[in-house]
Formats: structure tokens, sequence, C-alpha cells
């Protein structure tokens, strides 16, 4: 792979909107992908293996919950600190990103949130720090748009419960230490469940083939009458609504994130541009190429400006649910639309592994269908302005 010059673009100076810690924070996310993403990446994404020699870097810039609180190991940052971060790994790959999110968002967040104290003390710092790794189970083998309709069951059986079920398209399941799996007790409640790596009955068989997010693992978590204790059940929270709030901080840290991705295909494809020569000049100057640079660099102000303001908006605690989902839907659609036109400023050398455009397009087919995918994204917009329900 080419070496990483990447420079960010910032049209409507919006760096102006962010504060100096904002700015060192994300300096040095960026400066870390330079360093220790970028030389590895394309590799890792042929030969289909998640990086693990990244995770102590990825500890060491926050990207391990940015805003659970310093007393639980984490970062302590606010929420456009942590989205920054996301853009930023993001930048060098989609399935870095996805492992930070989950880590993040999906594990730690239910944890701090809804987790009891000792539940807190025992898992928390160690995820900060990476010496645990997590993954989250809501999608099942026939219920993934629809999570509500889970099958994954736990029945009482005194001190423990015991655990029937599977989950698929796992990030993270493969080699995780602890996963929150997402389950129905006997009067059909959804709770959360913390299921740690050696119980019996627990496994976590890895998805190969994958043509998208290959230097992320996948895999399944499937439990053959897991005996769980009643402790690691998380109590504060019950019911479809705990597993969806997880959602909307994962989906936030992606509107972020393809963000990333979409900065780093435009900003390959312009210095491309400016230095492929045919028919005697750049490919810069001819009109077909500046149109589709003008309207990439236009998107990505637009998009920035929409993760800016769901940052502040999140911050302070006013989001909707909605409004994430709209990022989320939007910064995705661009990216990977930016991606197939920068792949084509390319031209052949696009399609090759010396540059990450191939690989950002491949990962953002996975973006665009996981955590929500651009469907129902749009529904939930269509039901949040008109009031009417067209899922079921
Ligand atoms: P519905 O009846 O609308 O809602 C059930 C309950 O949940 C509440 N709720 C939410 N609460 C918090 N945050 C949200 N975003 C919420 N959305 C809904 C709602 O108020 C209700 O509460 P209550 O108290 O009245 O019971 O549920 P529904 O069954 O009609 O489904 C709605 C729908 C389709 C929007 C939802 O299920 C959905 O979002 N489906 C998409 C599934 C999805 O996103 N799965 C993601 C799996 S995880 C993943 O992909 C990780 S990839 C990670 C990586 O690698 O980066
Ligand atoms: P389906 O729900 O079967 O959808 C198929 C198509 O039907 C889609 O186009 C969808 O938009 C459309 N559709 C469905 N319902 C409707 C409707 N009511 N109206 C209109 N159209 C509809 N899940 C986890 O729990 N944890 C993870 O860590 C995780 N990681 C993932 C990693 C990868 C690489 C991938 C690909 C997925 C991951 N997922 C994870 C699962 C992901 O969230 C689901 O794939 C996603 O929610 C869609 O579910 P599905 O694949 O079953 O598609």
């Amino acid at each position: 792979m080419k070496p990483d010059l990447f420079e960010a673009p910032d049209y409507y100076n919006l760096d102006d909107l962010l504060t100096e810690e904002h700015k060192m924070i994300r300096d040095a996310a960026r400066a870390w992908v330079k360093r220790d993403v970028s030389p590895i990446i394309e590799q890792a994404a042929q030969d289909a293996k998640f990086p693990k020699s990244i995770i102590p870097g990825l500890a060491s810039i926050g990207a391990f919950g940015p805003y659970i609180p310093e007393e639980y190991g984490g970062a302590g940052l606010d929420q456009i600190s942590y989205g920054l971060i996301m853009q930023e790994i993001e930048r060098g790959d989609s399935g870095v990103r996805s492992t930070a999110s989950v880590q993040s968002s999906l594990v730690m967040y239910p944890i701090w949130k809804y987790g009891t104290e000792e539940q807190k003390q025992k898992f928390l710092p160690k995820l900060a720090s990476g010496e645990f790794m997590g993954s989250f189970g809501l999608t099942e083998p026939d219920h993934g748009s629809n999570p509500g309709g889970m099958v994954t069951r736990f029945k009482d059986a005194g001190d423990h419960v015991i655990l029937n079920g599977a989950k698929l398209w796992i990030s993270n399941s493969p080699f995780c230490d602890v996963a929150v799996v997402w389950a129905k007790d006997e009067n059909d409640r959804i709770h959360g469940v913390l299921v740690e790596r050696g119980m019996e009955g627990f496994t976590t068989p890895e998805t190969h083939n994958k043509w998208s997010l290959r230097a992320s693992a996948t895999g399944e978590l499937i439990f053959q009458d897991v005996k769980v204790p009643k402790s690691n059940i998380l109590p504060g929270r019950s019911g479809l609504g705990a597993p969806l709030s997880c959602l909307d901080s994962a989906r936030f840290g992606i509107a972020w994130g393809a963000l990333g991705a979409a900065m780093d295909c435009y900003d390959t494809a312009l210095r491309y541009s400016k230095e492929r020569i045919q028919f005697g000049r750049p490919i810069a100057g001819f009109q077909l190429q500046q149109k589709k640079l003008a309207e990439m660099i236009t998107e990505i102000t637009k998009a920035q400006l929409l993760a800016w303001r769901l940052g502040v908006l999140r911050e302070e605690g006013k989001a909707t649910s909605a409004q994430i989902s709209m990022a989320k839907r939007n910064n995705v659609e661009i990216a990977i639309n930016i991606a197939r036109e920068a792949r084509q400023i390319l031209g052949g050398m696009g399609i090759t592994g010396e540059y990450s455009i191939m690989r950002h397009s491949m990962n953002l087919e996975s973006v665009i269908t996981y955590e929500g995918t651009h469907d129902i994204h749009l529904l939930i917009t269509g039901l949040d302005i008109t009031g009417e329900n067209a899922f079921s």
C-alpha cells in the first residue's frame, strides 16, 4: 500500500467549531492511525484477519469507552471527542472502527448504564484497557431488522439461569472474552446477559468468506444449556428499548466514522487527480473529474455539519433516536457513493490494494447494513415525521 499522505478536508473551517481539546484528541488518533493502522491494514484485510496487535493502541487513544467515566477506566470525554475518534479510526478502516464501536457503545455502555456496581468494577476497567474484548449479541439467524422477535431464551434455575439460542453476524465474537447477549425470560421480557468465555455450552464460531469488513472478525454466539449466574444479568433495564438505546450510541459513532471513510476516499482521489496525466494534462483539469470531486466535498461538508450538530445535541442530552438514524443513514450513503466515484477517478489503480478506496467501498457495504439497514433508518424517519409506522 502507498504511504498514508492523508490531509483532512475542512472546506467550511469546521475546525473553528472544535475546542483545543477536541483537536488534540483527534490529532492523536489521526497520528496513531497513520503510524500503526495504515501500514498493516491492507494486508490484514487481504488475509481476512483482525490485527490483534492494534488493541493496545486503540486503548491508548481512548477508543475503548471514550465517554465512560475515568473511575471505570474510560477516557471521560464528551460526545464530539467520541465522534472524532471514530472518524479517525474509520478513516483507516471500518472494521477497526467496528471493533471500537462494539467495545465502547455495545459492551461498555450497557454495563455502565444498566449494570450493578460489581459488574462495572469487574468488566469496565479491563474492557477500557483492551485486556478484555467484548461482543454484542442482538441479531439472530431469523431476526435481523426485527430483533423483538428473538428466540434466544433463558430459564430460571435457582441462583443461575439456563440460556439457549444463537446469535449471528456478531462482530468480535471469535475472540471475545465477554458477550452482552439479549435474550428473553420466561415472560417474554428481553434482558441483557453477560456470557463469559469458558462457560460450558458457549461457543463462538467464526464466519468466513466475507468480501466486506475483512479486517474485522465476525462470527456466531451459540448457547447450548449455558449456566449463567444470575449475578451476570444486567438489572438496570429490560425490554427491547435496552439494546436499542445502545444502538443509539453506536449509530452516532458510525455517523462520524463513515465520514472518515468518505474523507479518505476524497483526499486520495483529489491527490491522484492532480498527479495523473492523460491527454497531456492532469485529469483534475477535466470537467467530468471536477464534477465528481466538487460534489464529494459538498456532501462531505454537509455530513460534517450534521455530525457536529448531532454531537452537540447528544452532549446536551437532546438528540432523539430519529435524529441519530438520519445522520447514520445520510453519512453512510454519502460515504458509499463517494467511495464509488473516487474509485473511478483512480481508473484501474482504484481496484488495487495500493490505495484504500476499494477496501473502504467494500467495508461500507456492511456499514450500510449493520446497526439498522439503510431502509430501516428511512422508515424510522418516516415514522417520526408522519406518526405512521410502516415497519409491519
Ligand atoms: P418498537 O416497538 O418501535 O420499540 C420497542 C421499544 O424500544 C423503544 N425504542 C428505543 N429505545 C431506545 N433507543 C431507540 N433507538 C429506540 N427505538 C425504539 C421503544 O420506545 C419501545 O419502548 P417500550 O418501552 O414502549 O417498549 O420496536 P419494533 O419491534 O417495532 O422495532 C423498531 C425498529 C425496527 C426500529 C428496531 O427494532 C430496529 O432498530 N431494528 C434494526 C435492528 C438493528 O439495528 N440491529 C443492529 C444489531 S447490532 C449491530 O448491527 C452491530 S454492528 C457493530 C459494528 O460492528 O460496528
Ligand atoms: P434483514 O432484516 O433480513 O433485511 C433484509 C432486507 O429487508 C434489508 O434490505 C432490509 O432493509 C429489508 N427489510 C427488513 N424489514 C423491512 C421492513 N419492515 N420494511 C422494508 N424493508 C425491510 N448484529 C449484532 O447483533 N451484533 C453485531 O456485532 C453485528 N455485527 C455485524 C457485522 C457485520 C459485518 C454484519 C454484516 C452484520 C452485523 N450485525 C450485527 C447484524 C446486522 O445488524 C444485521 O445484518 C442487520 O440488522 C440486518 O439484519 P439482516 O441481515 O437479518 O437483514
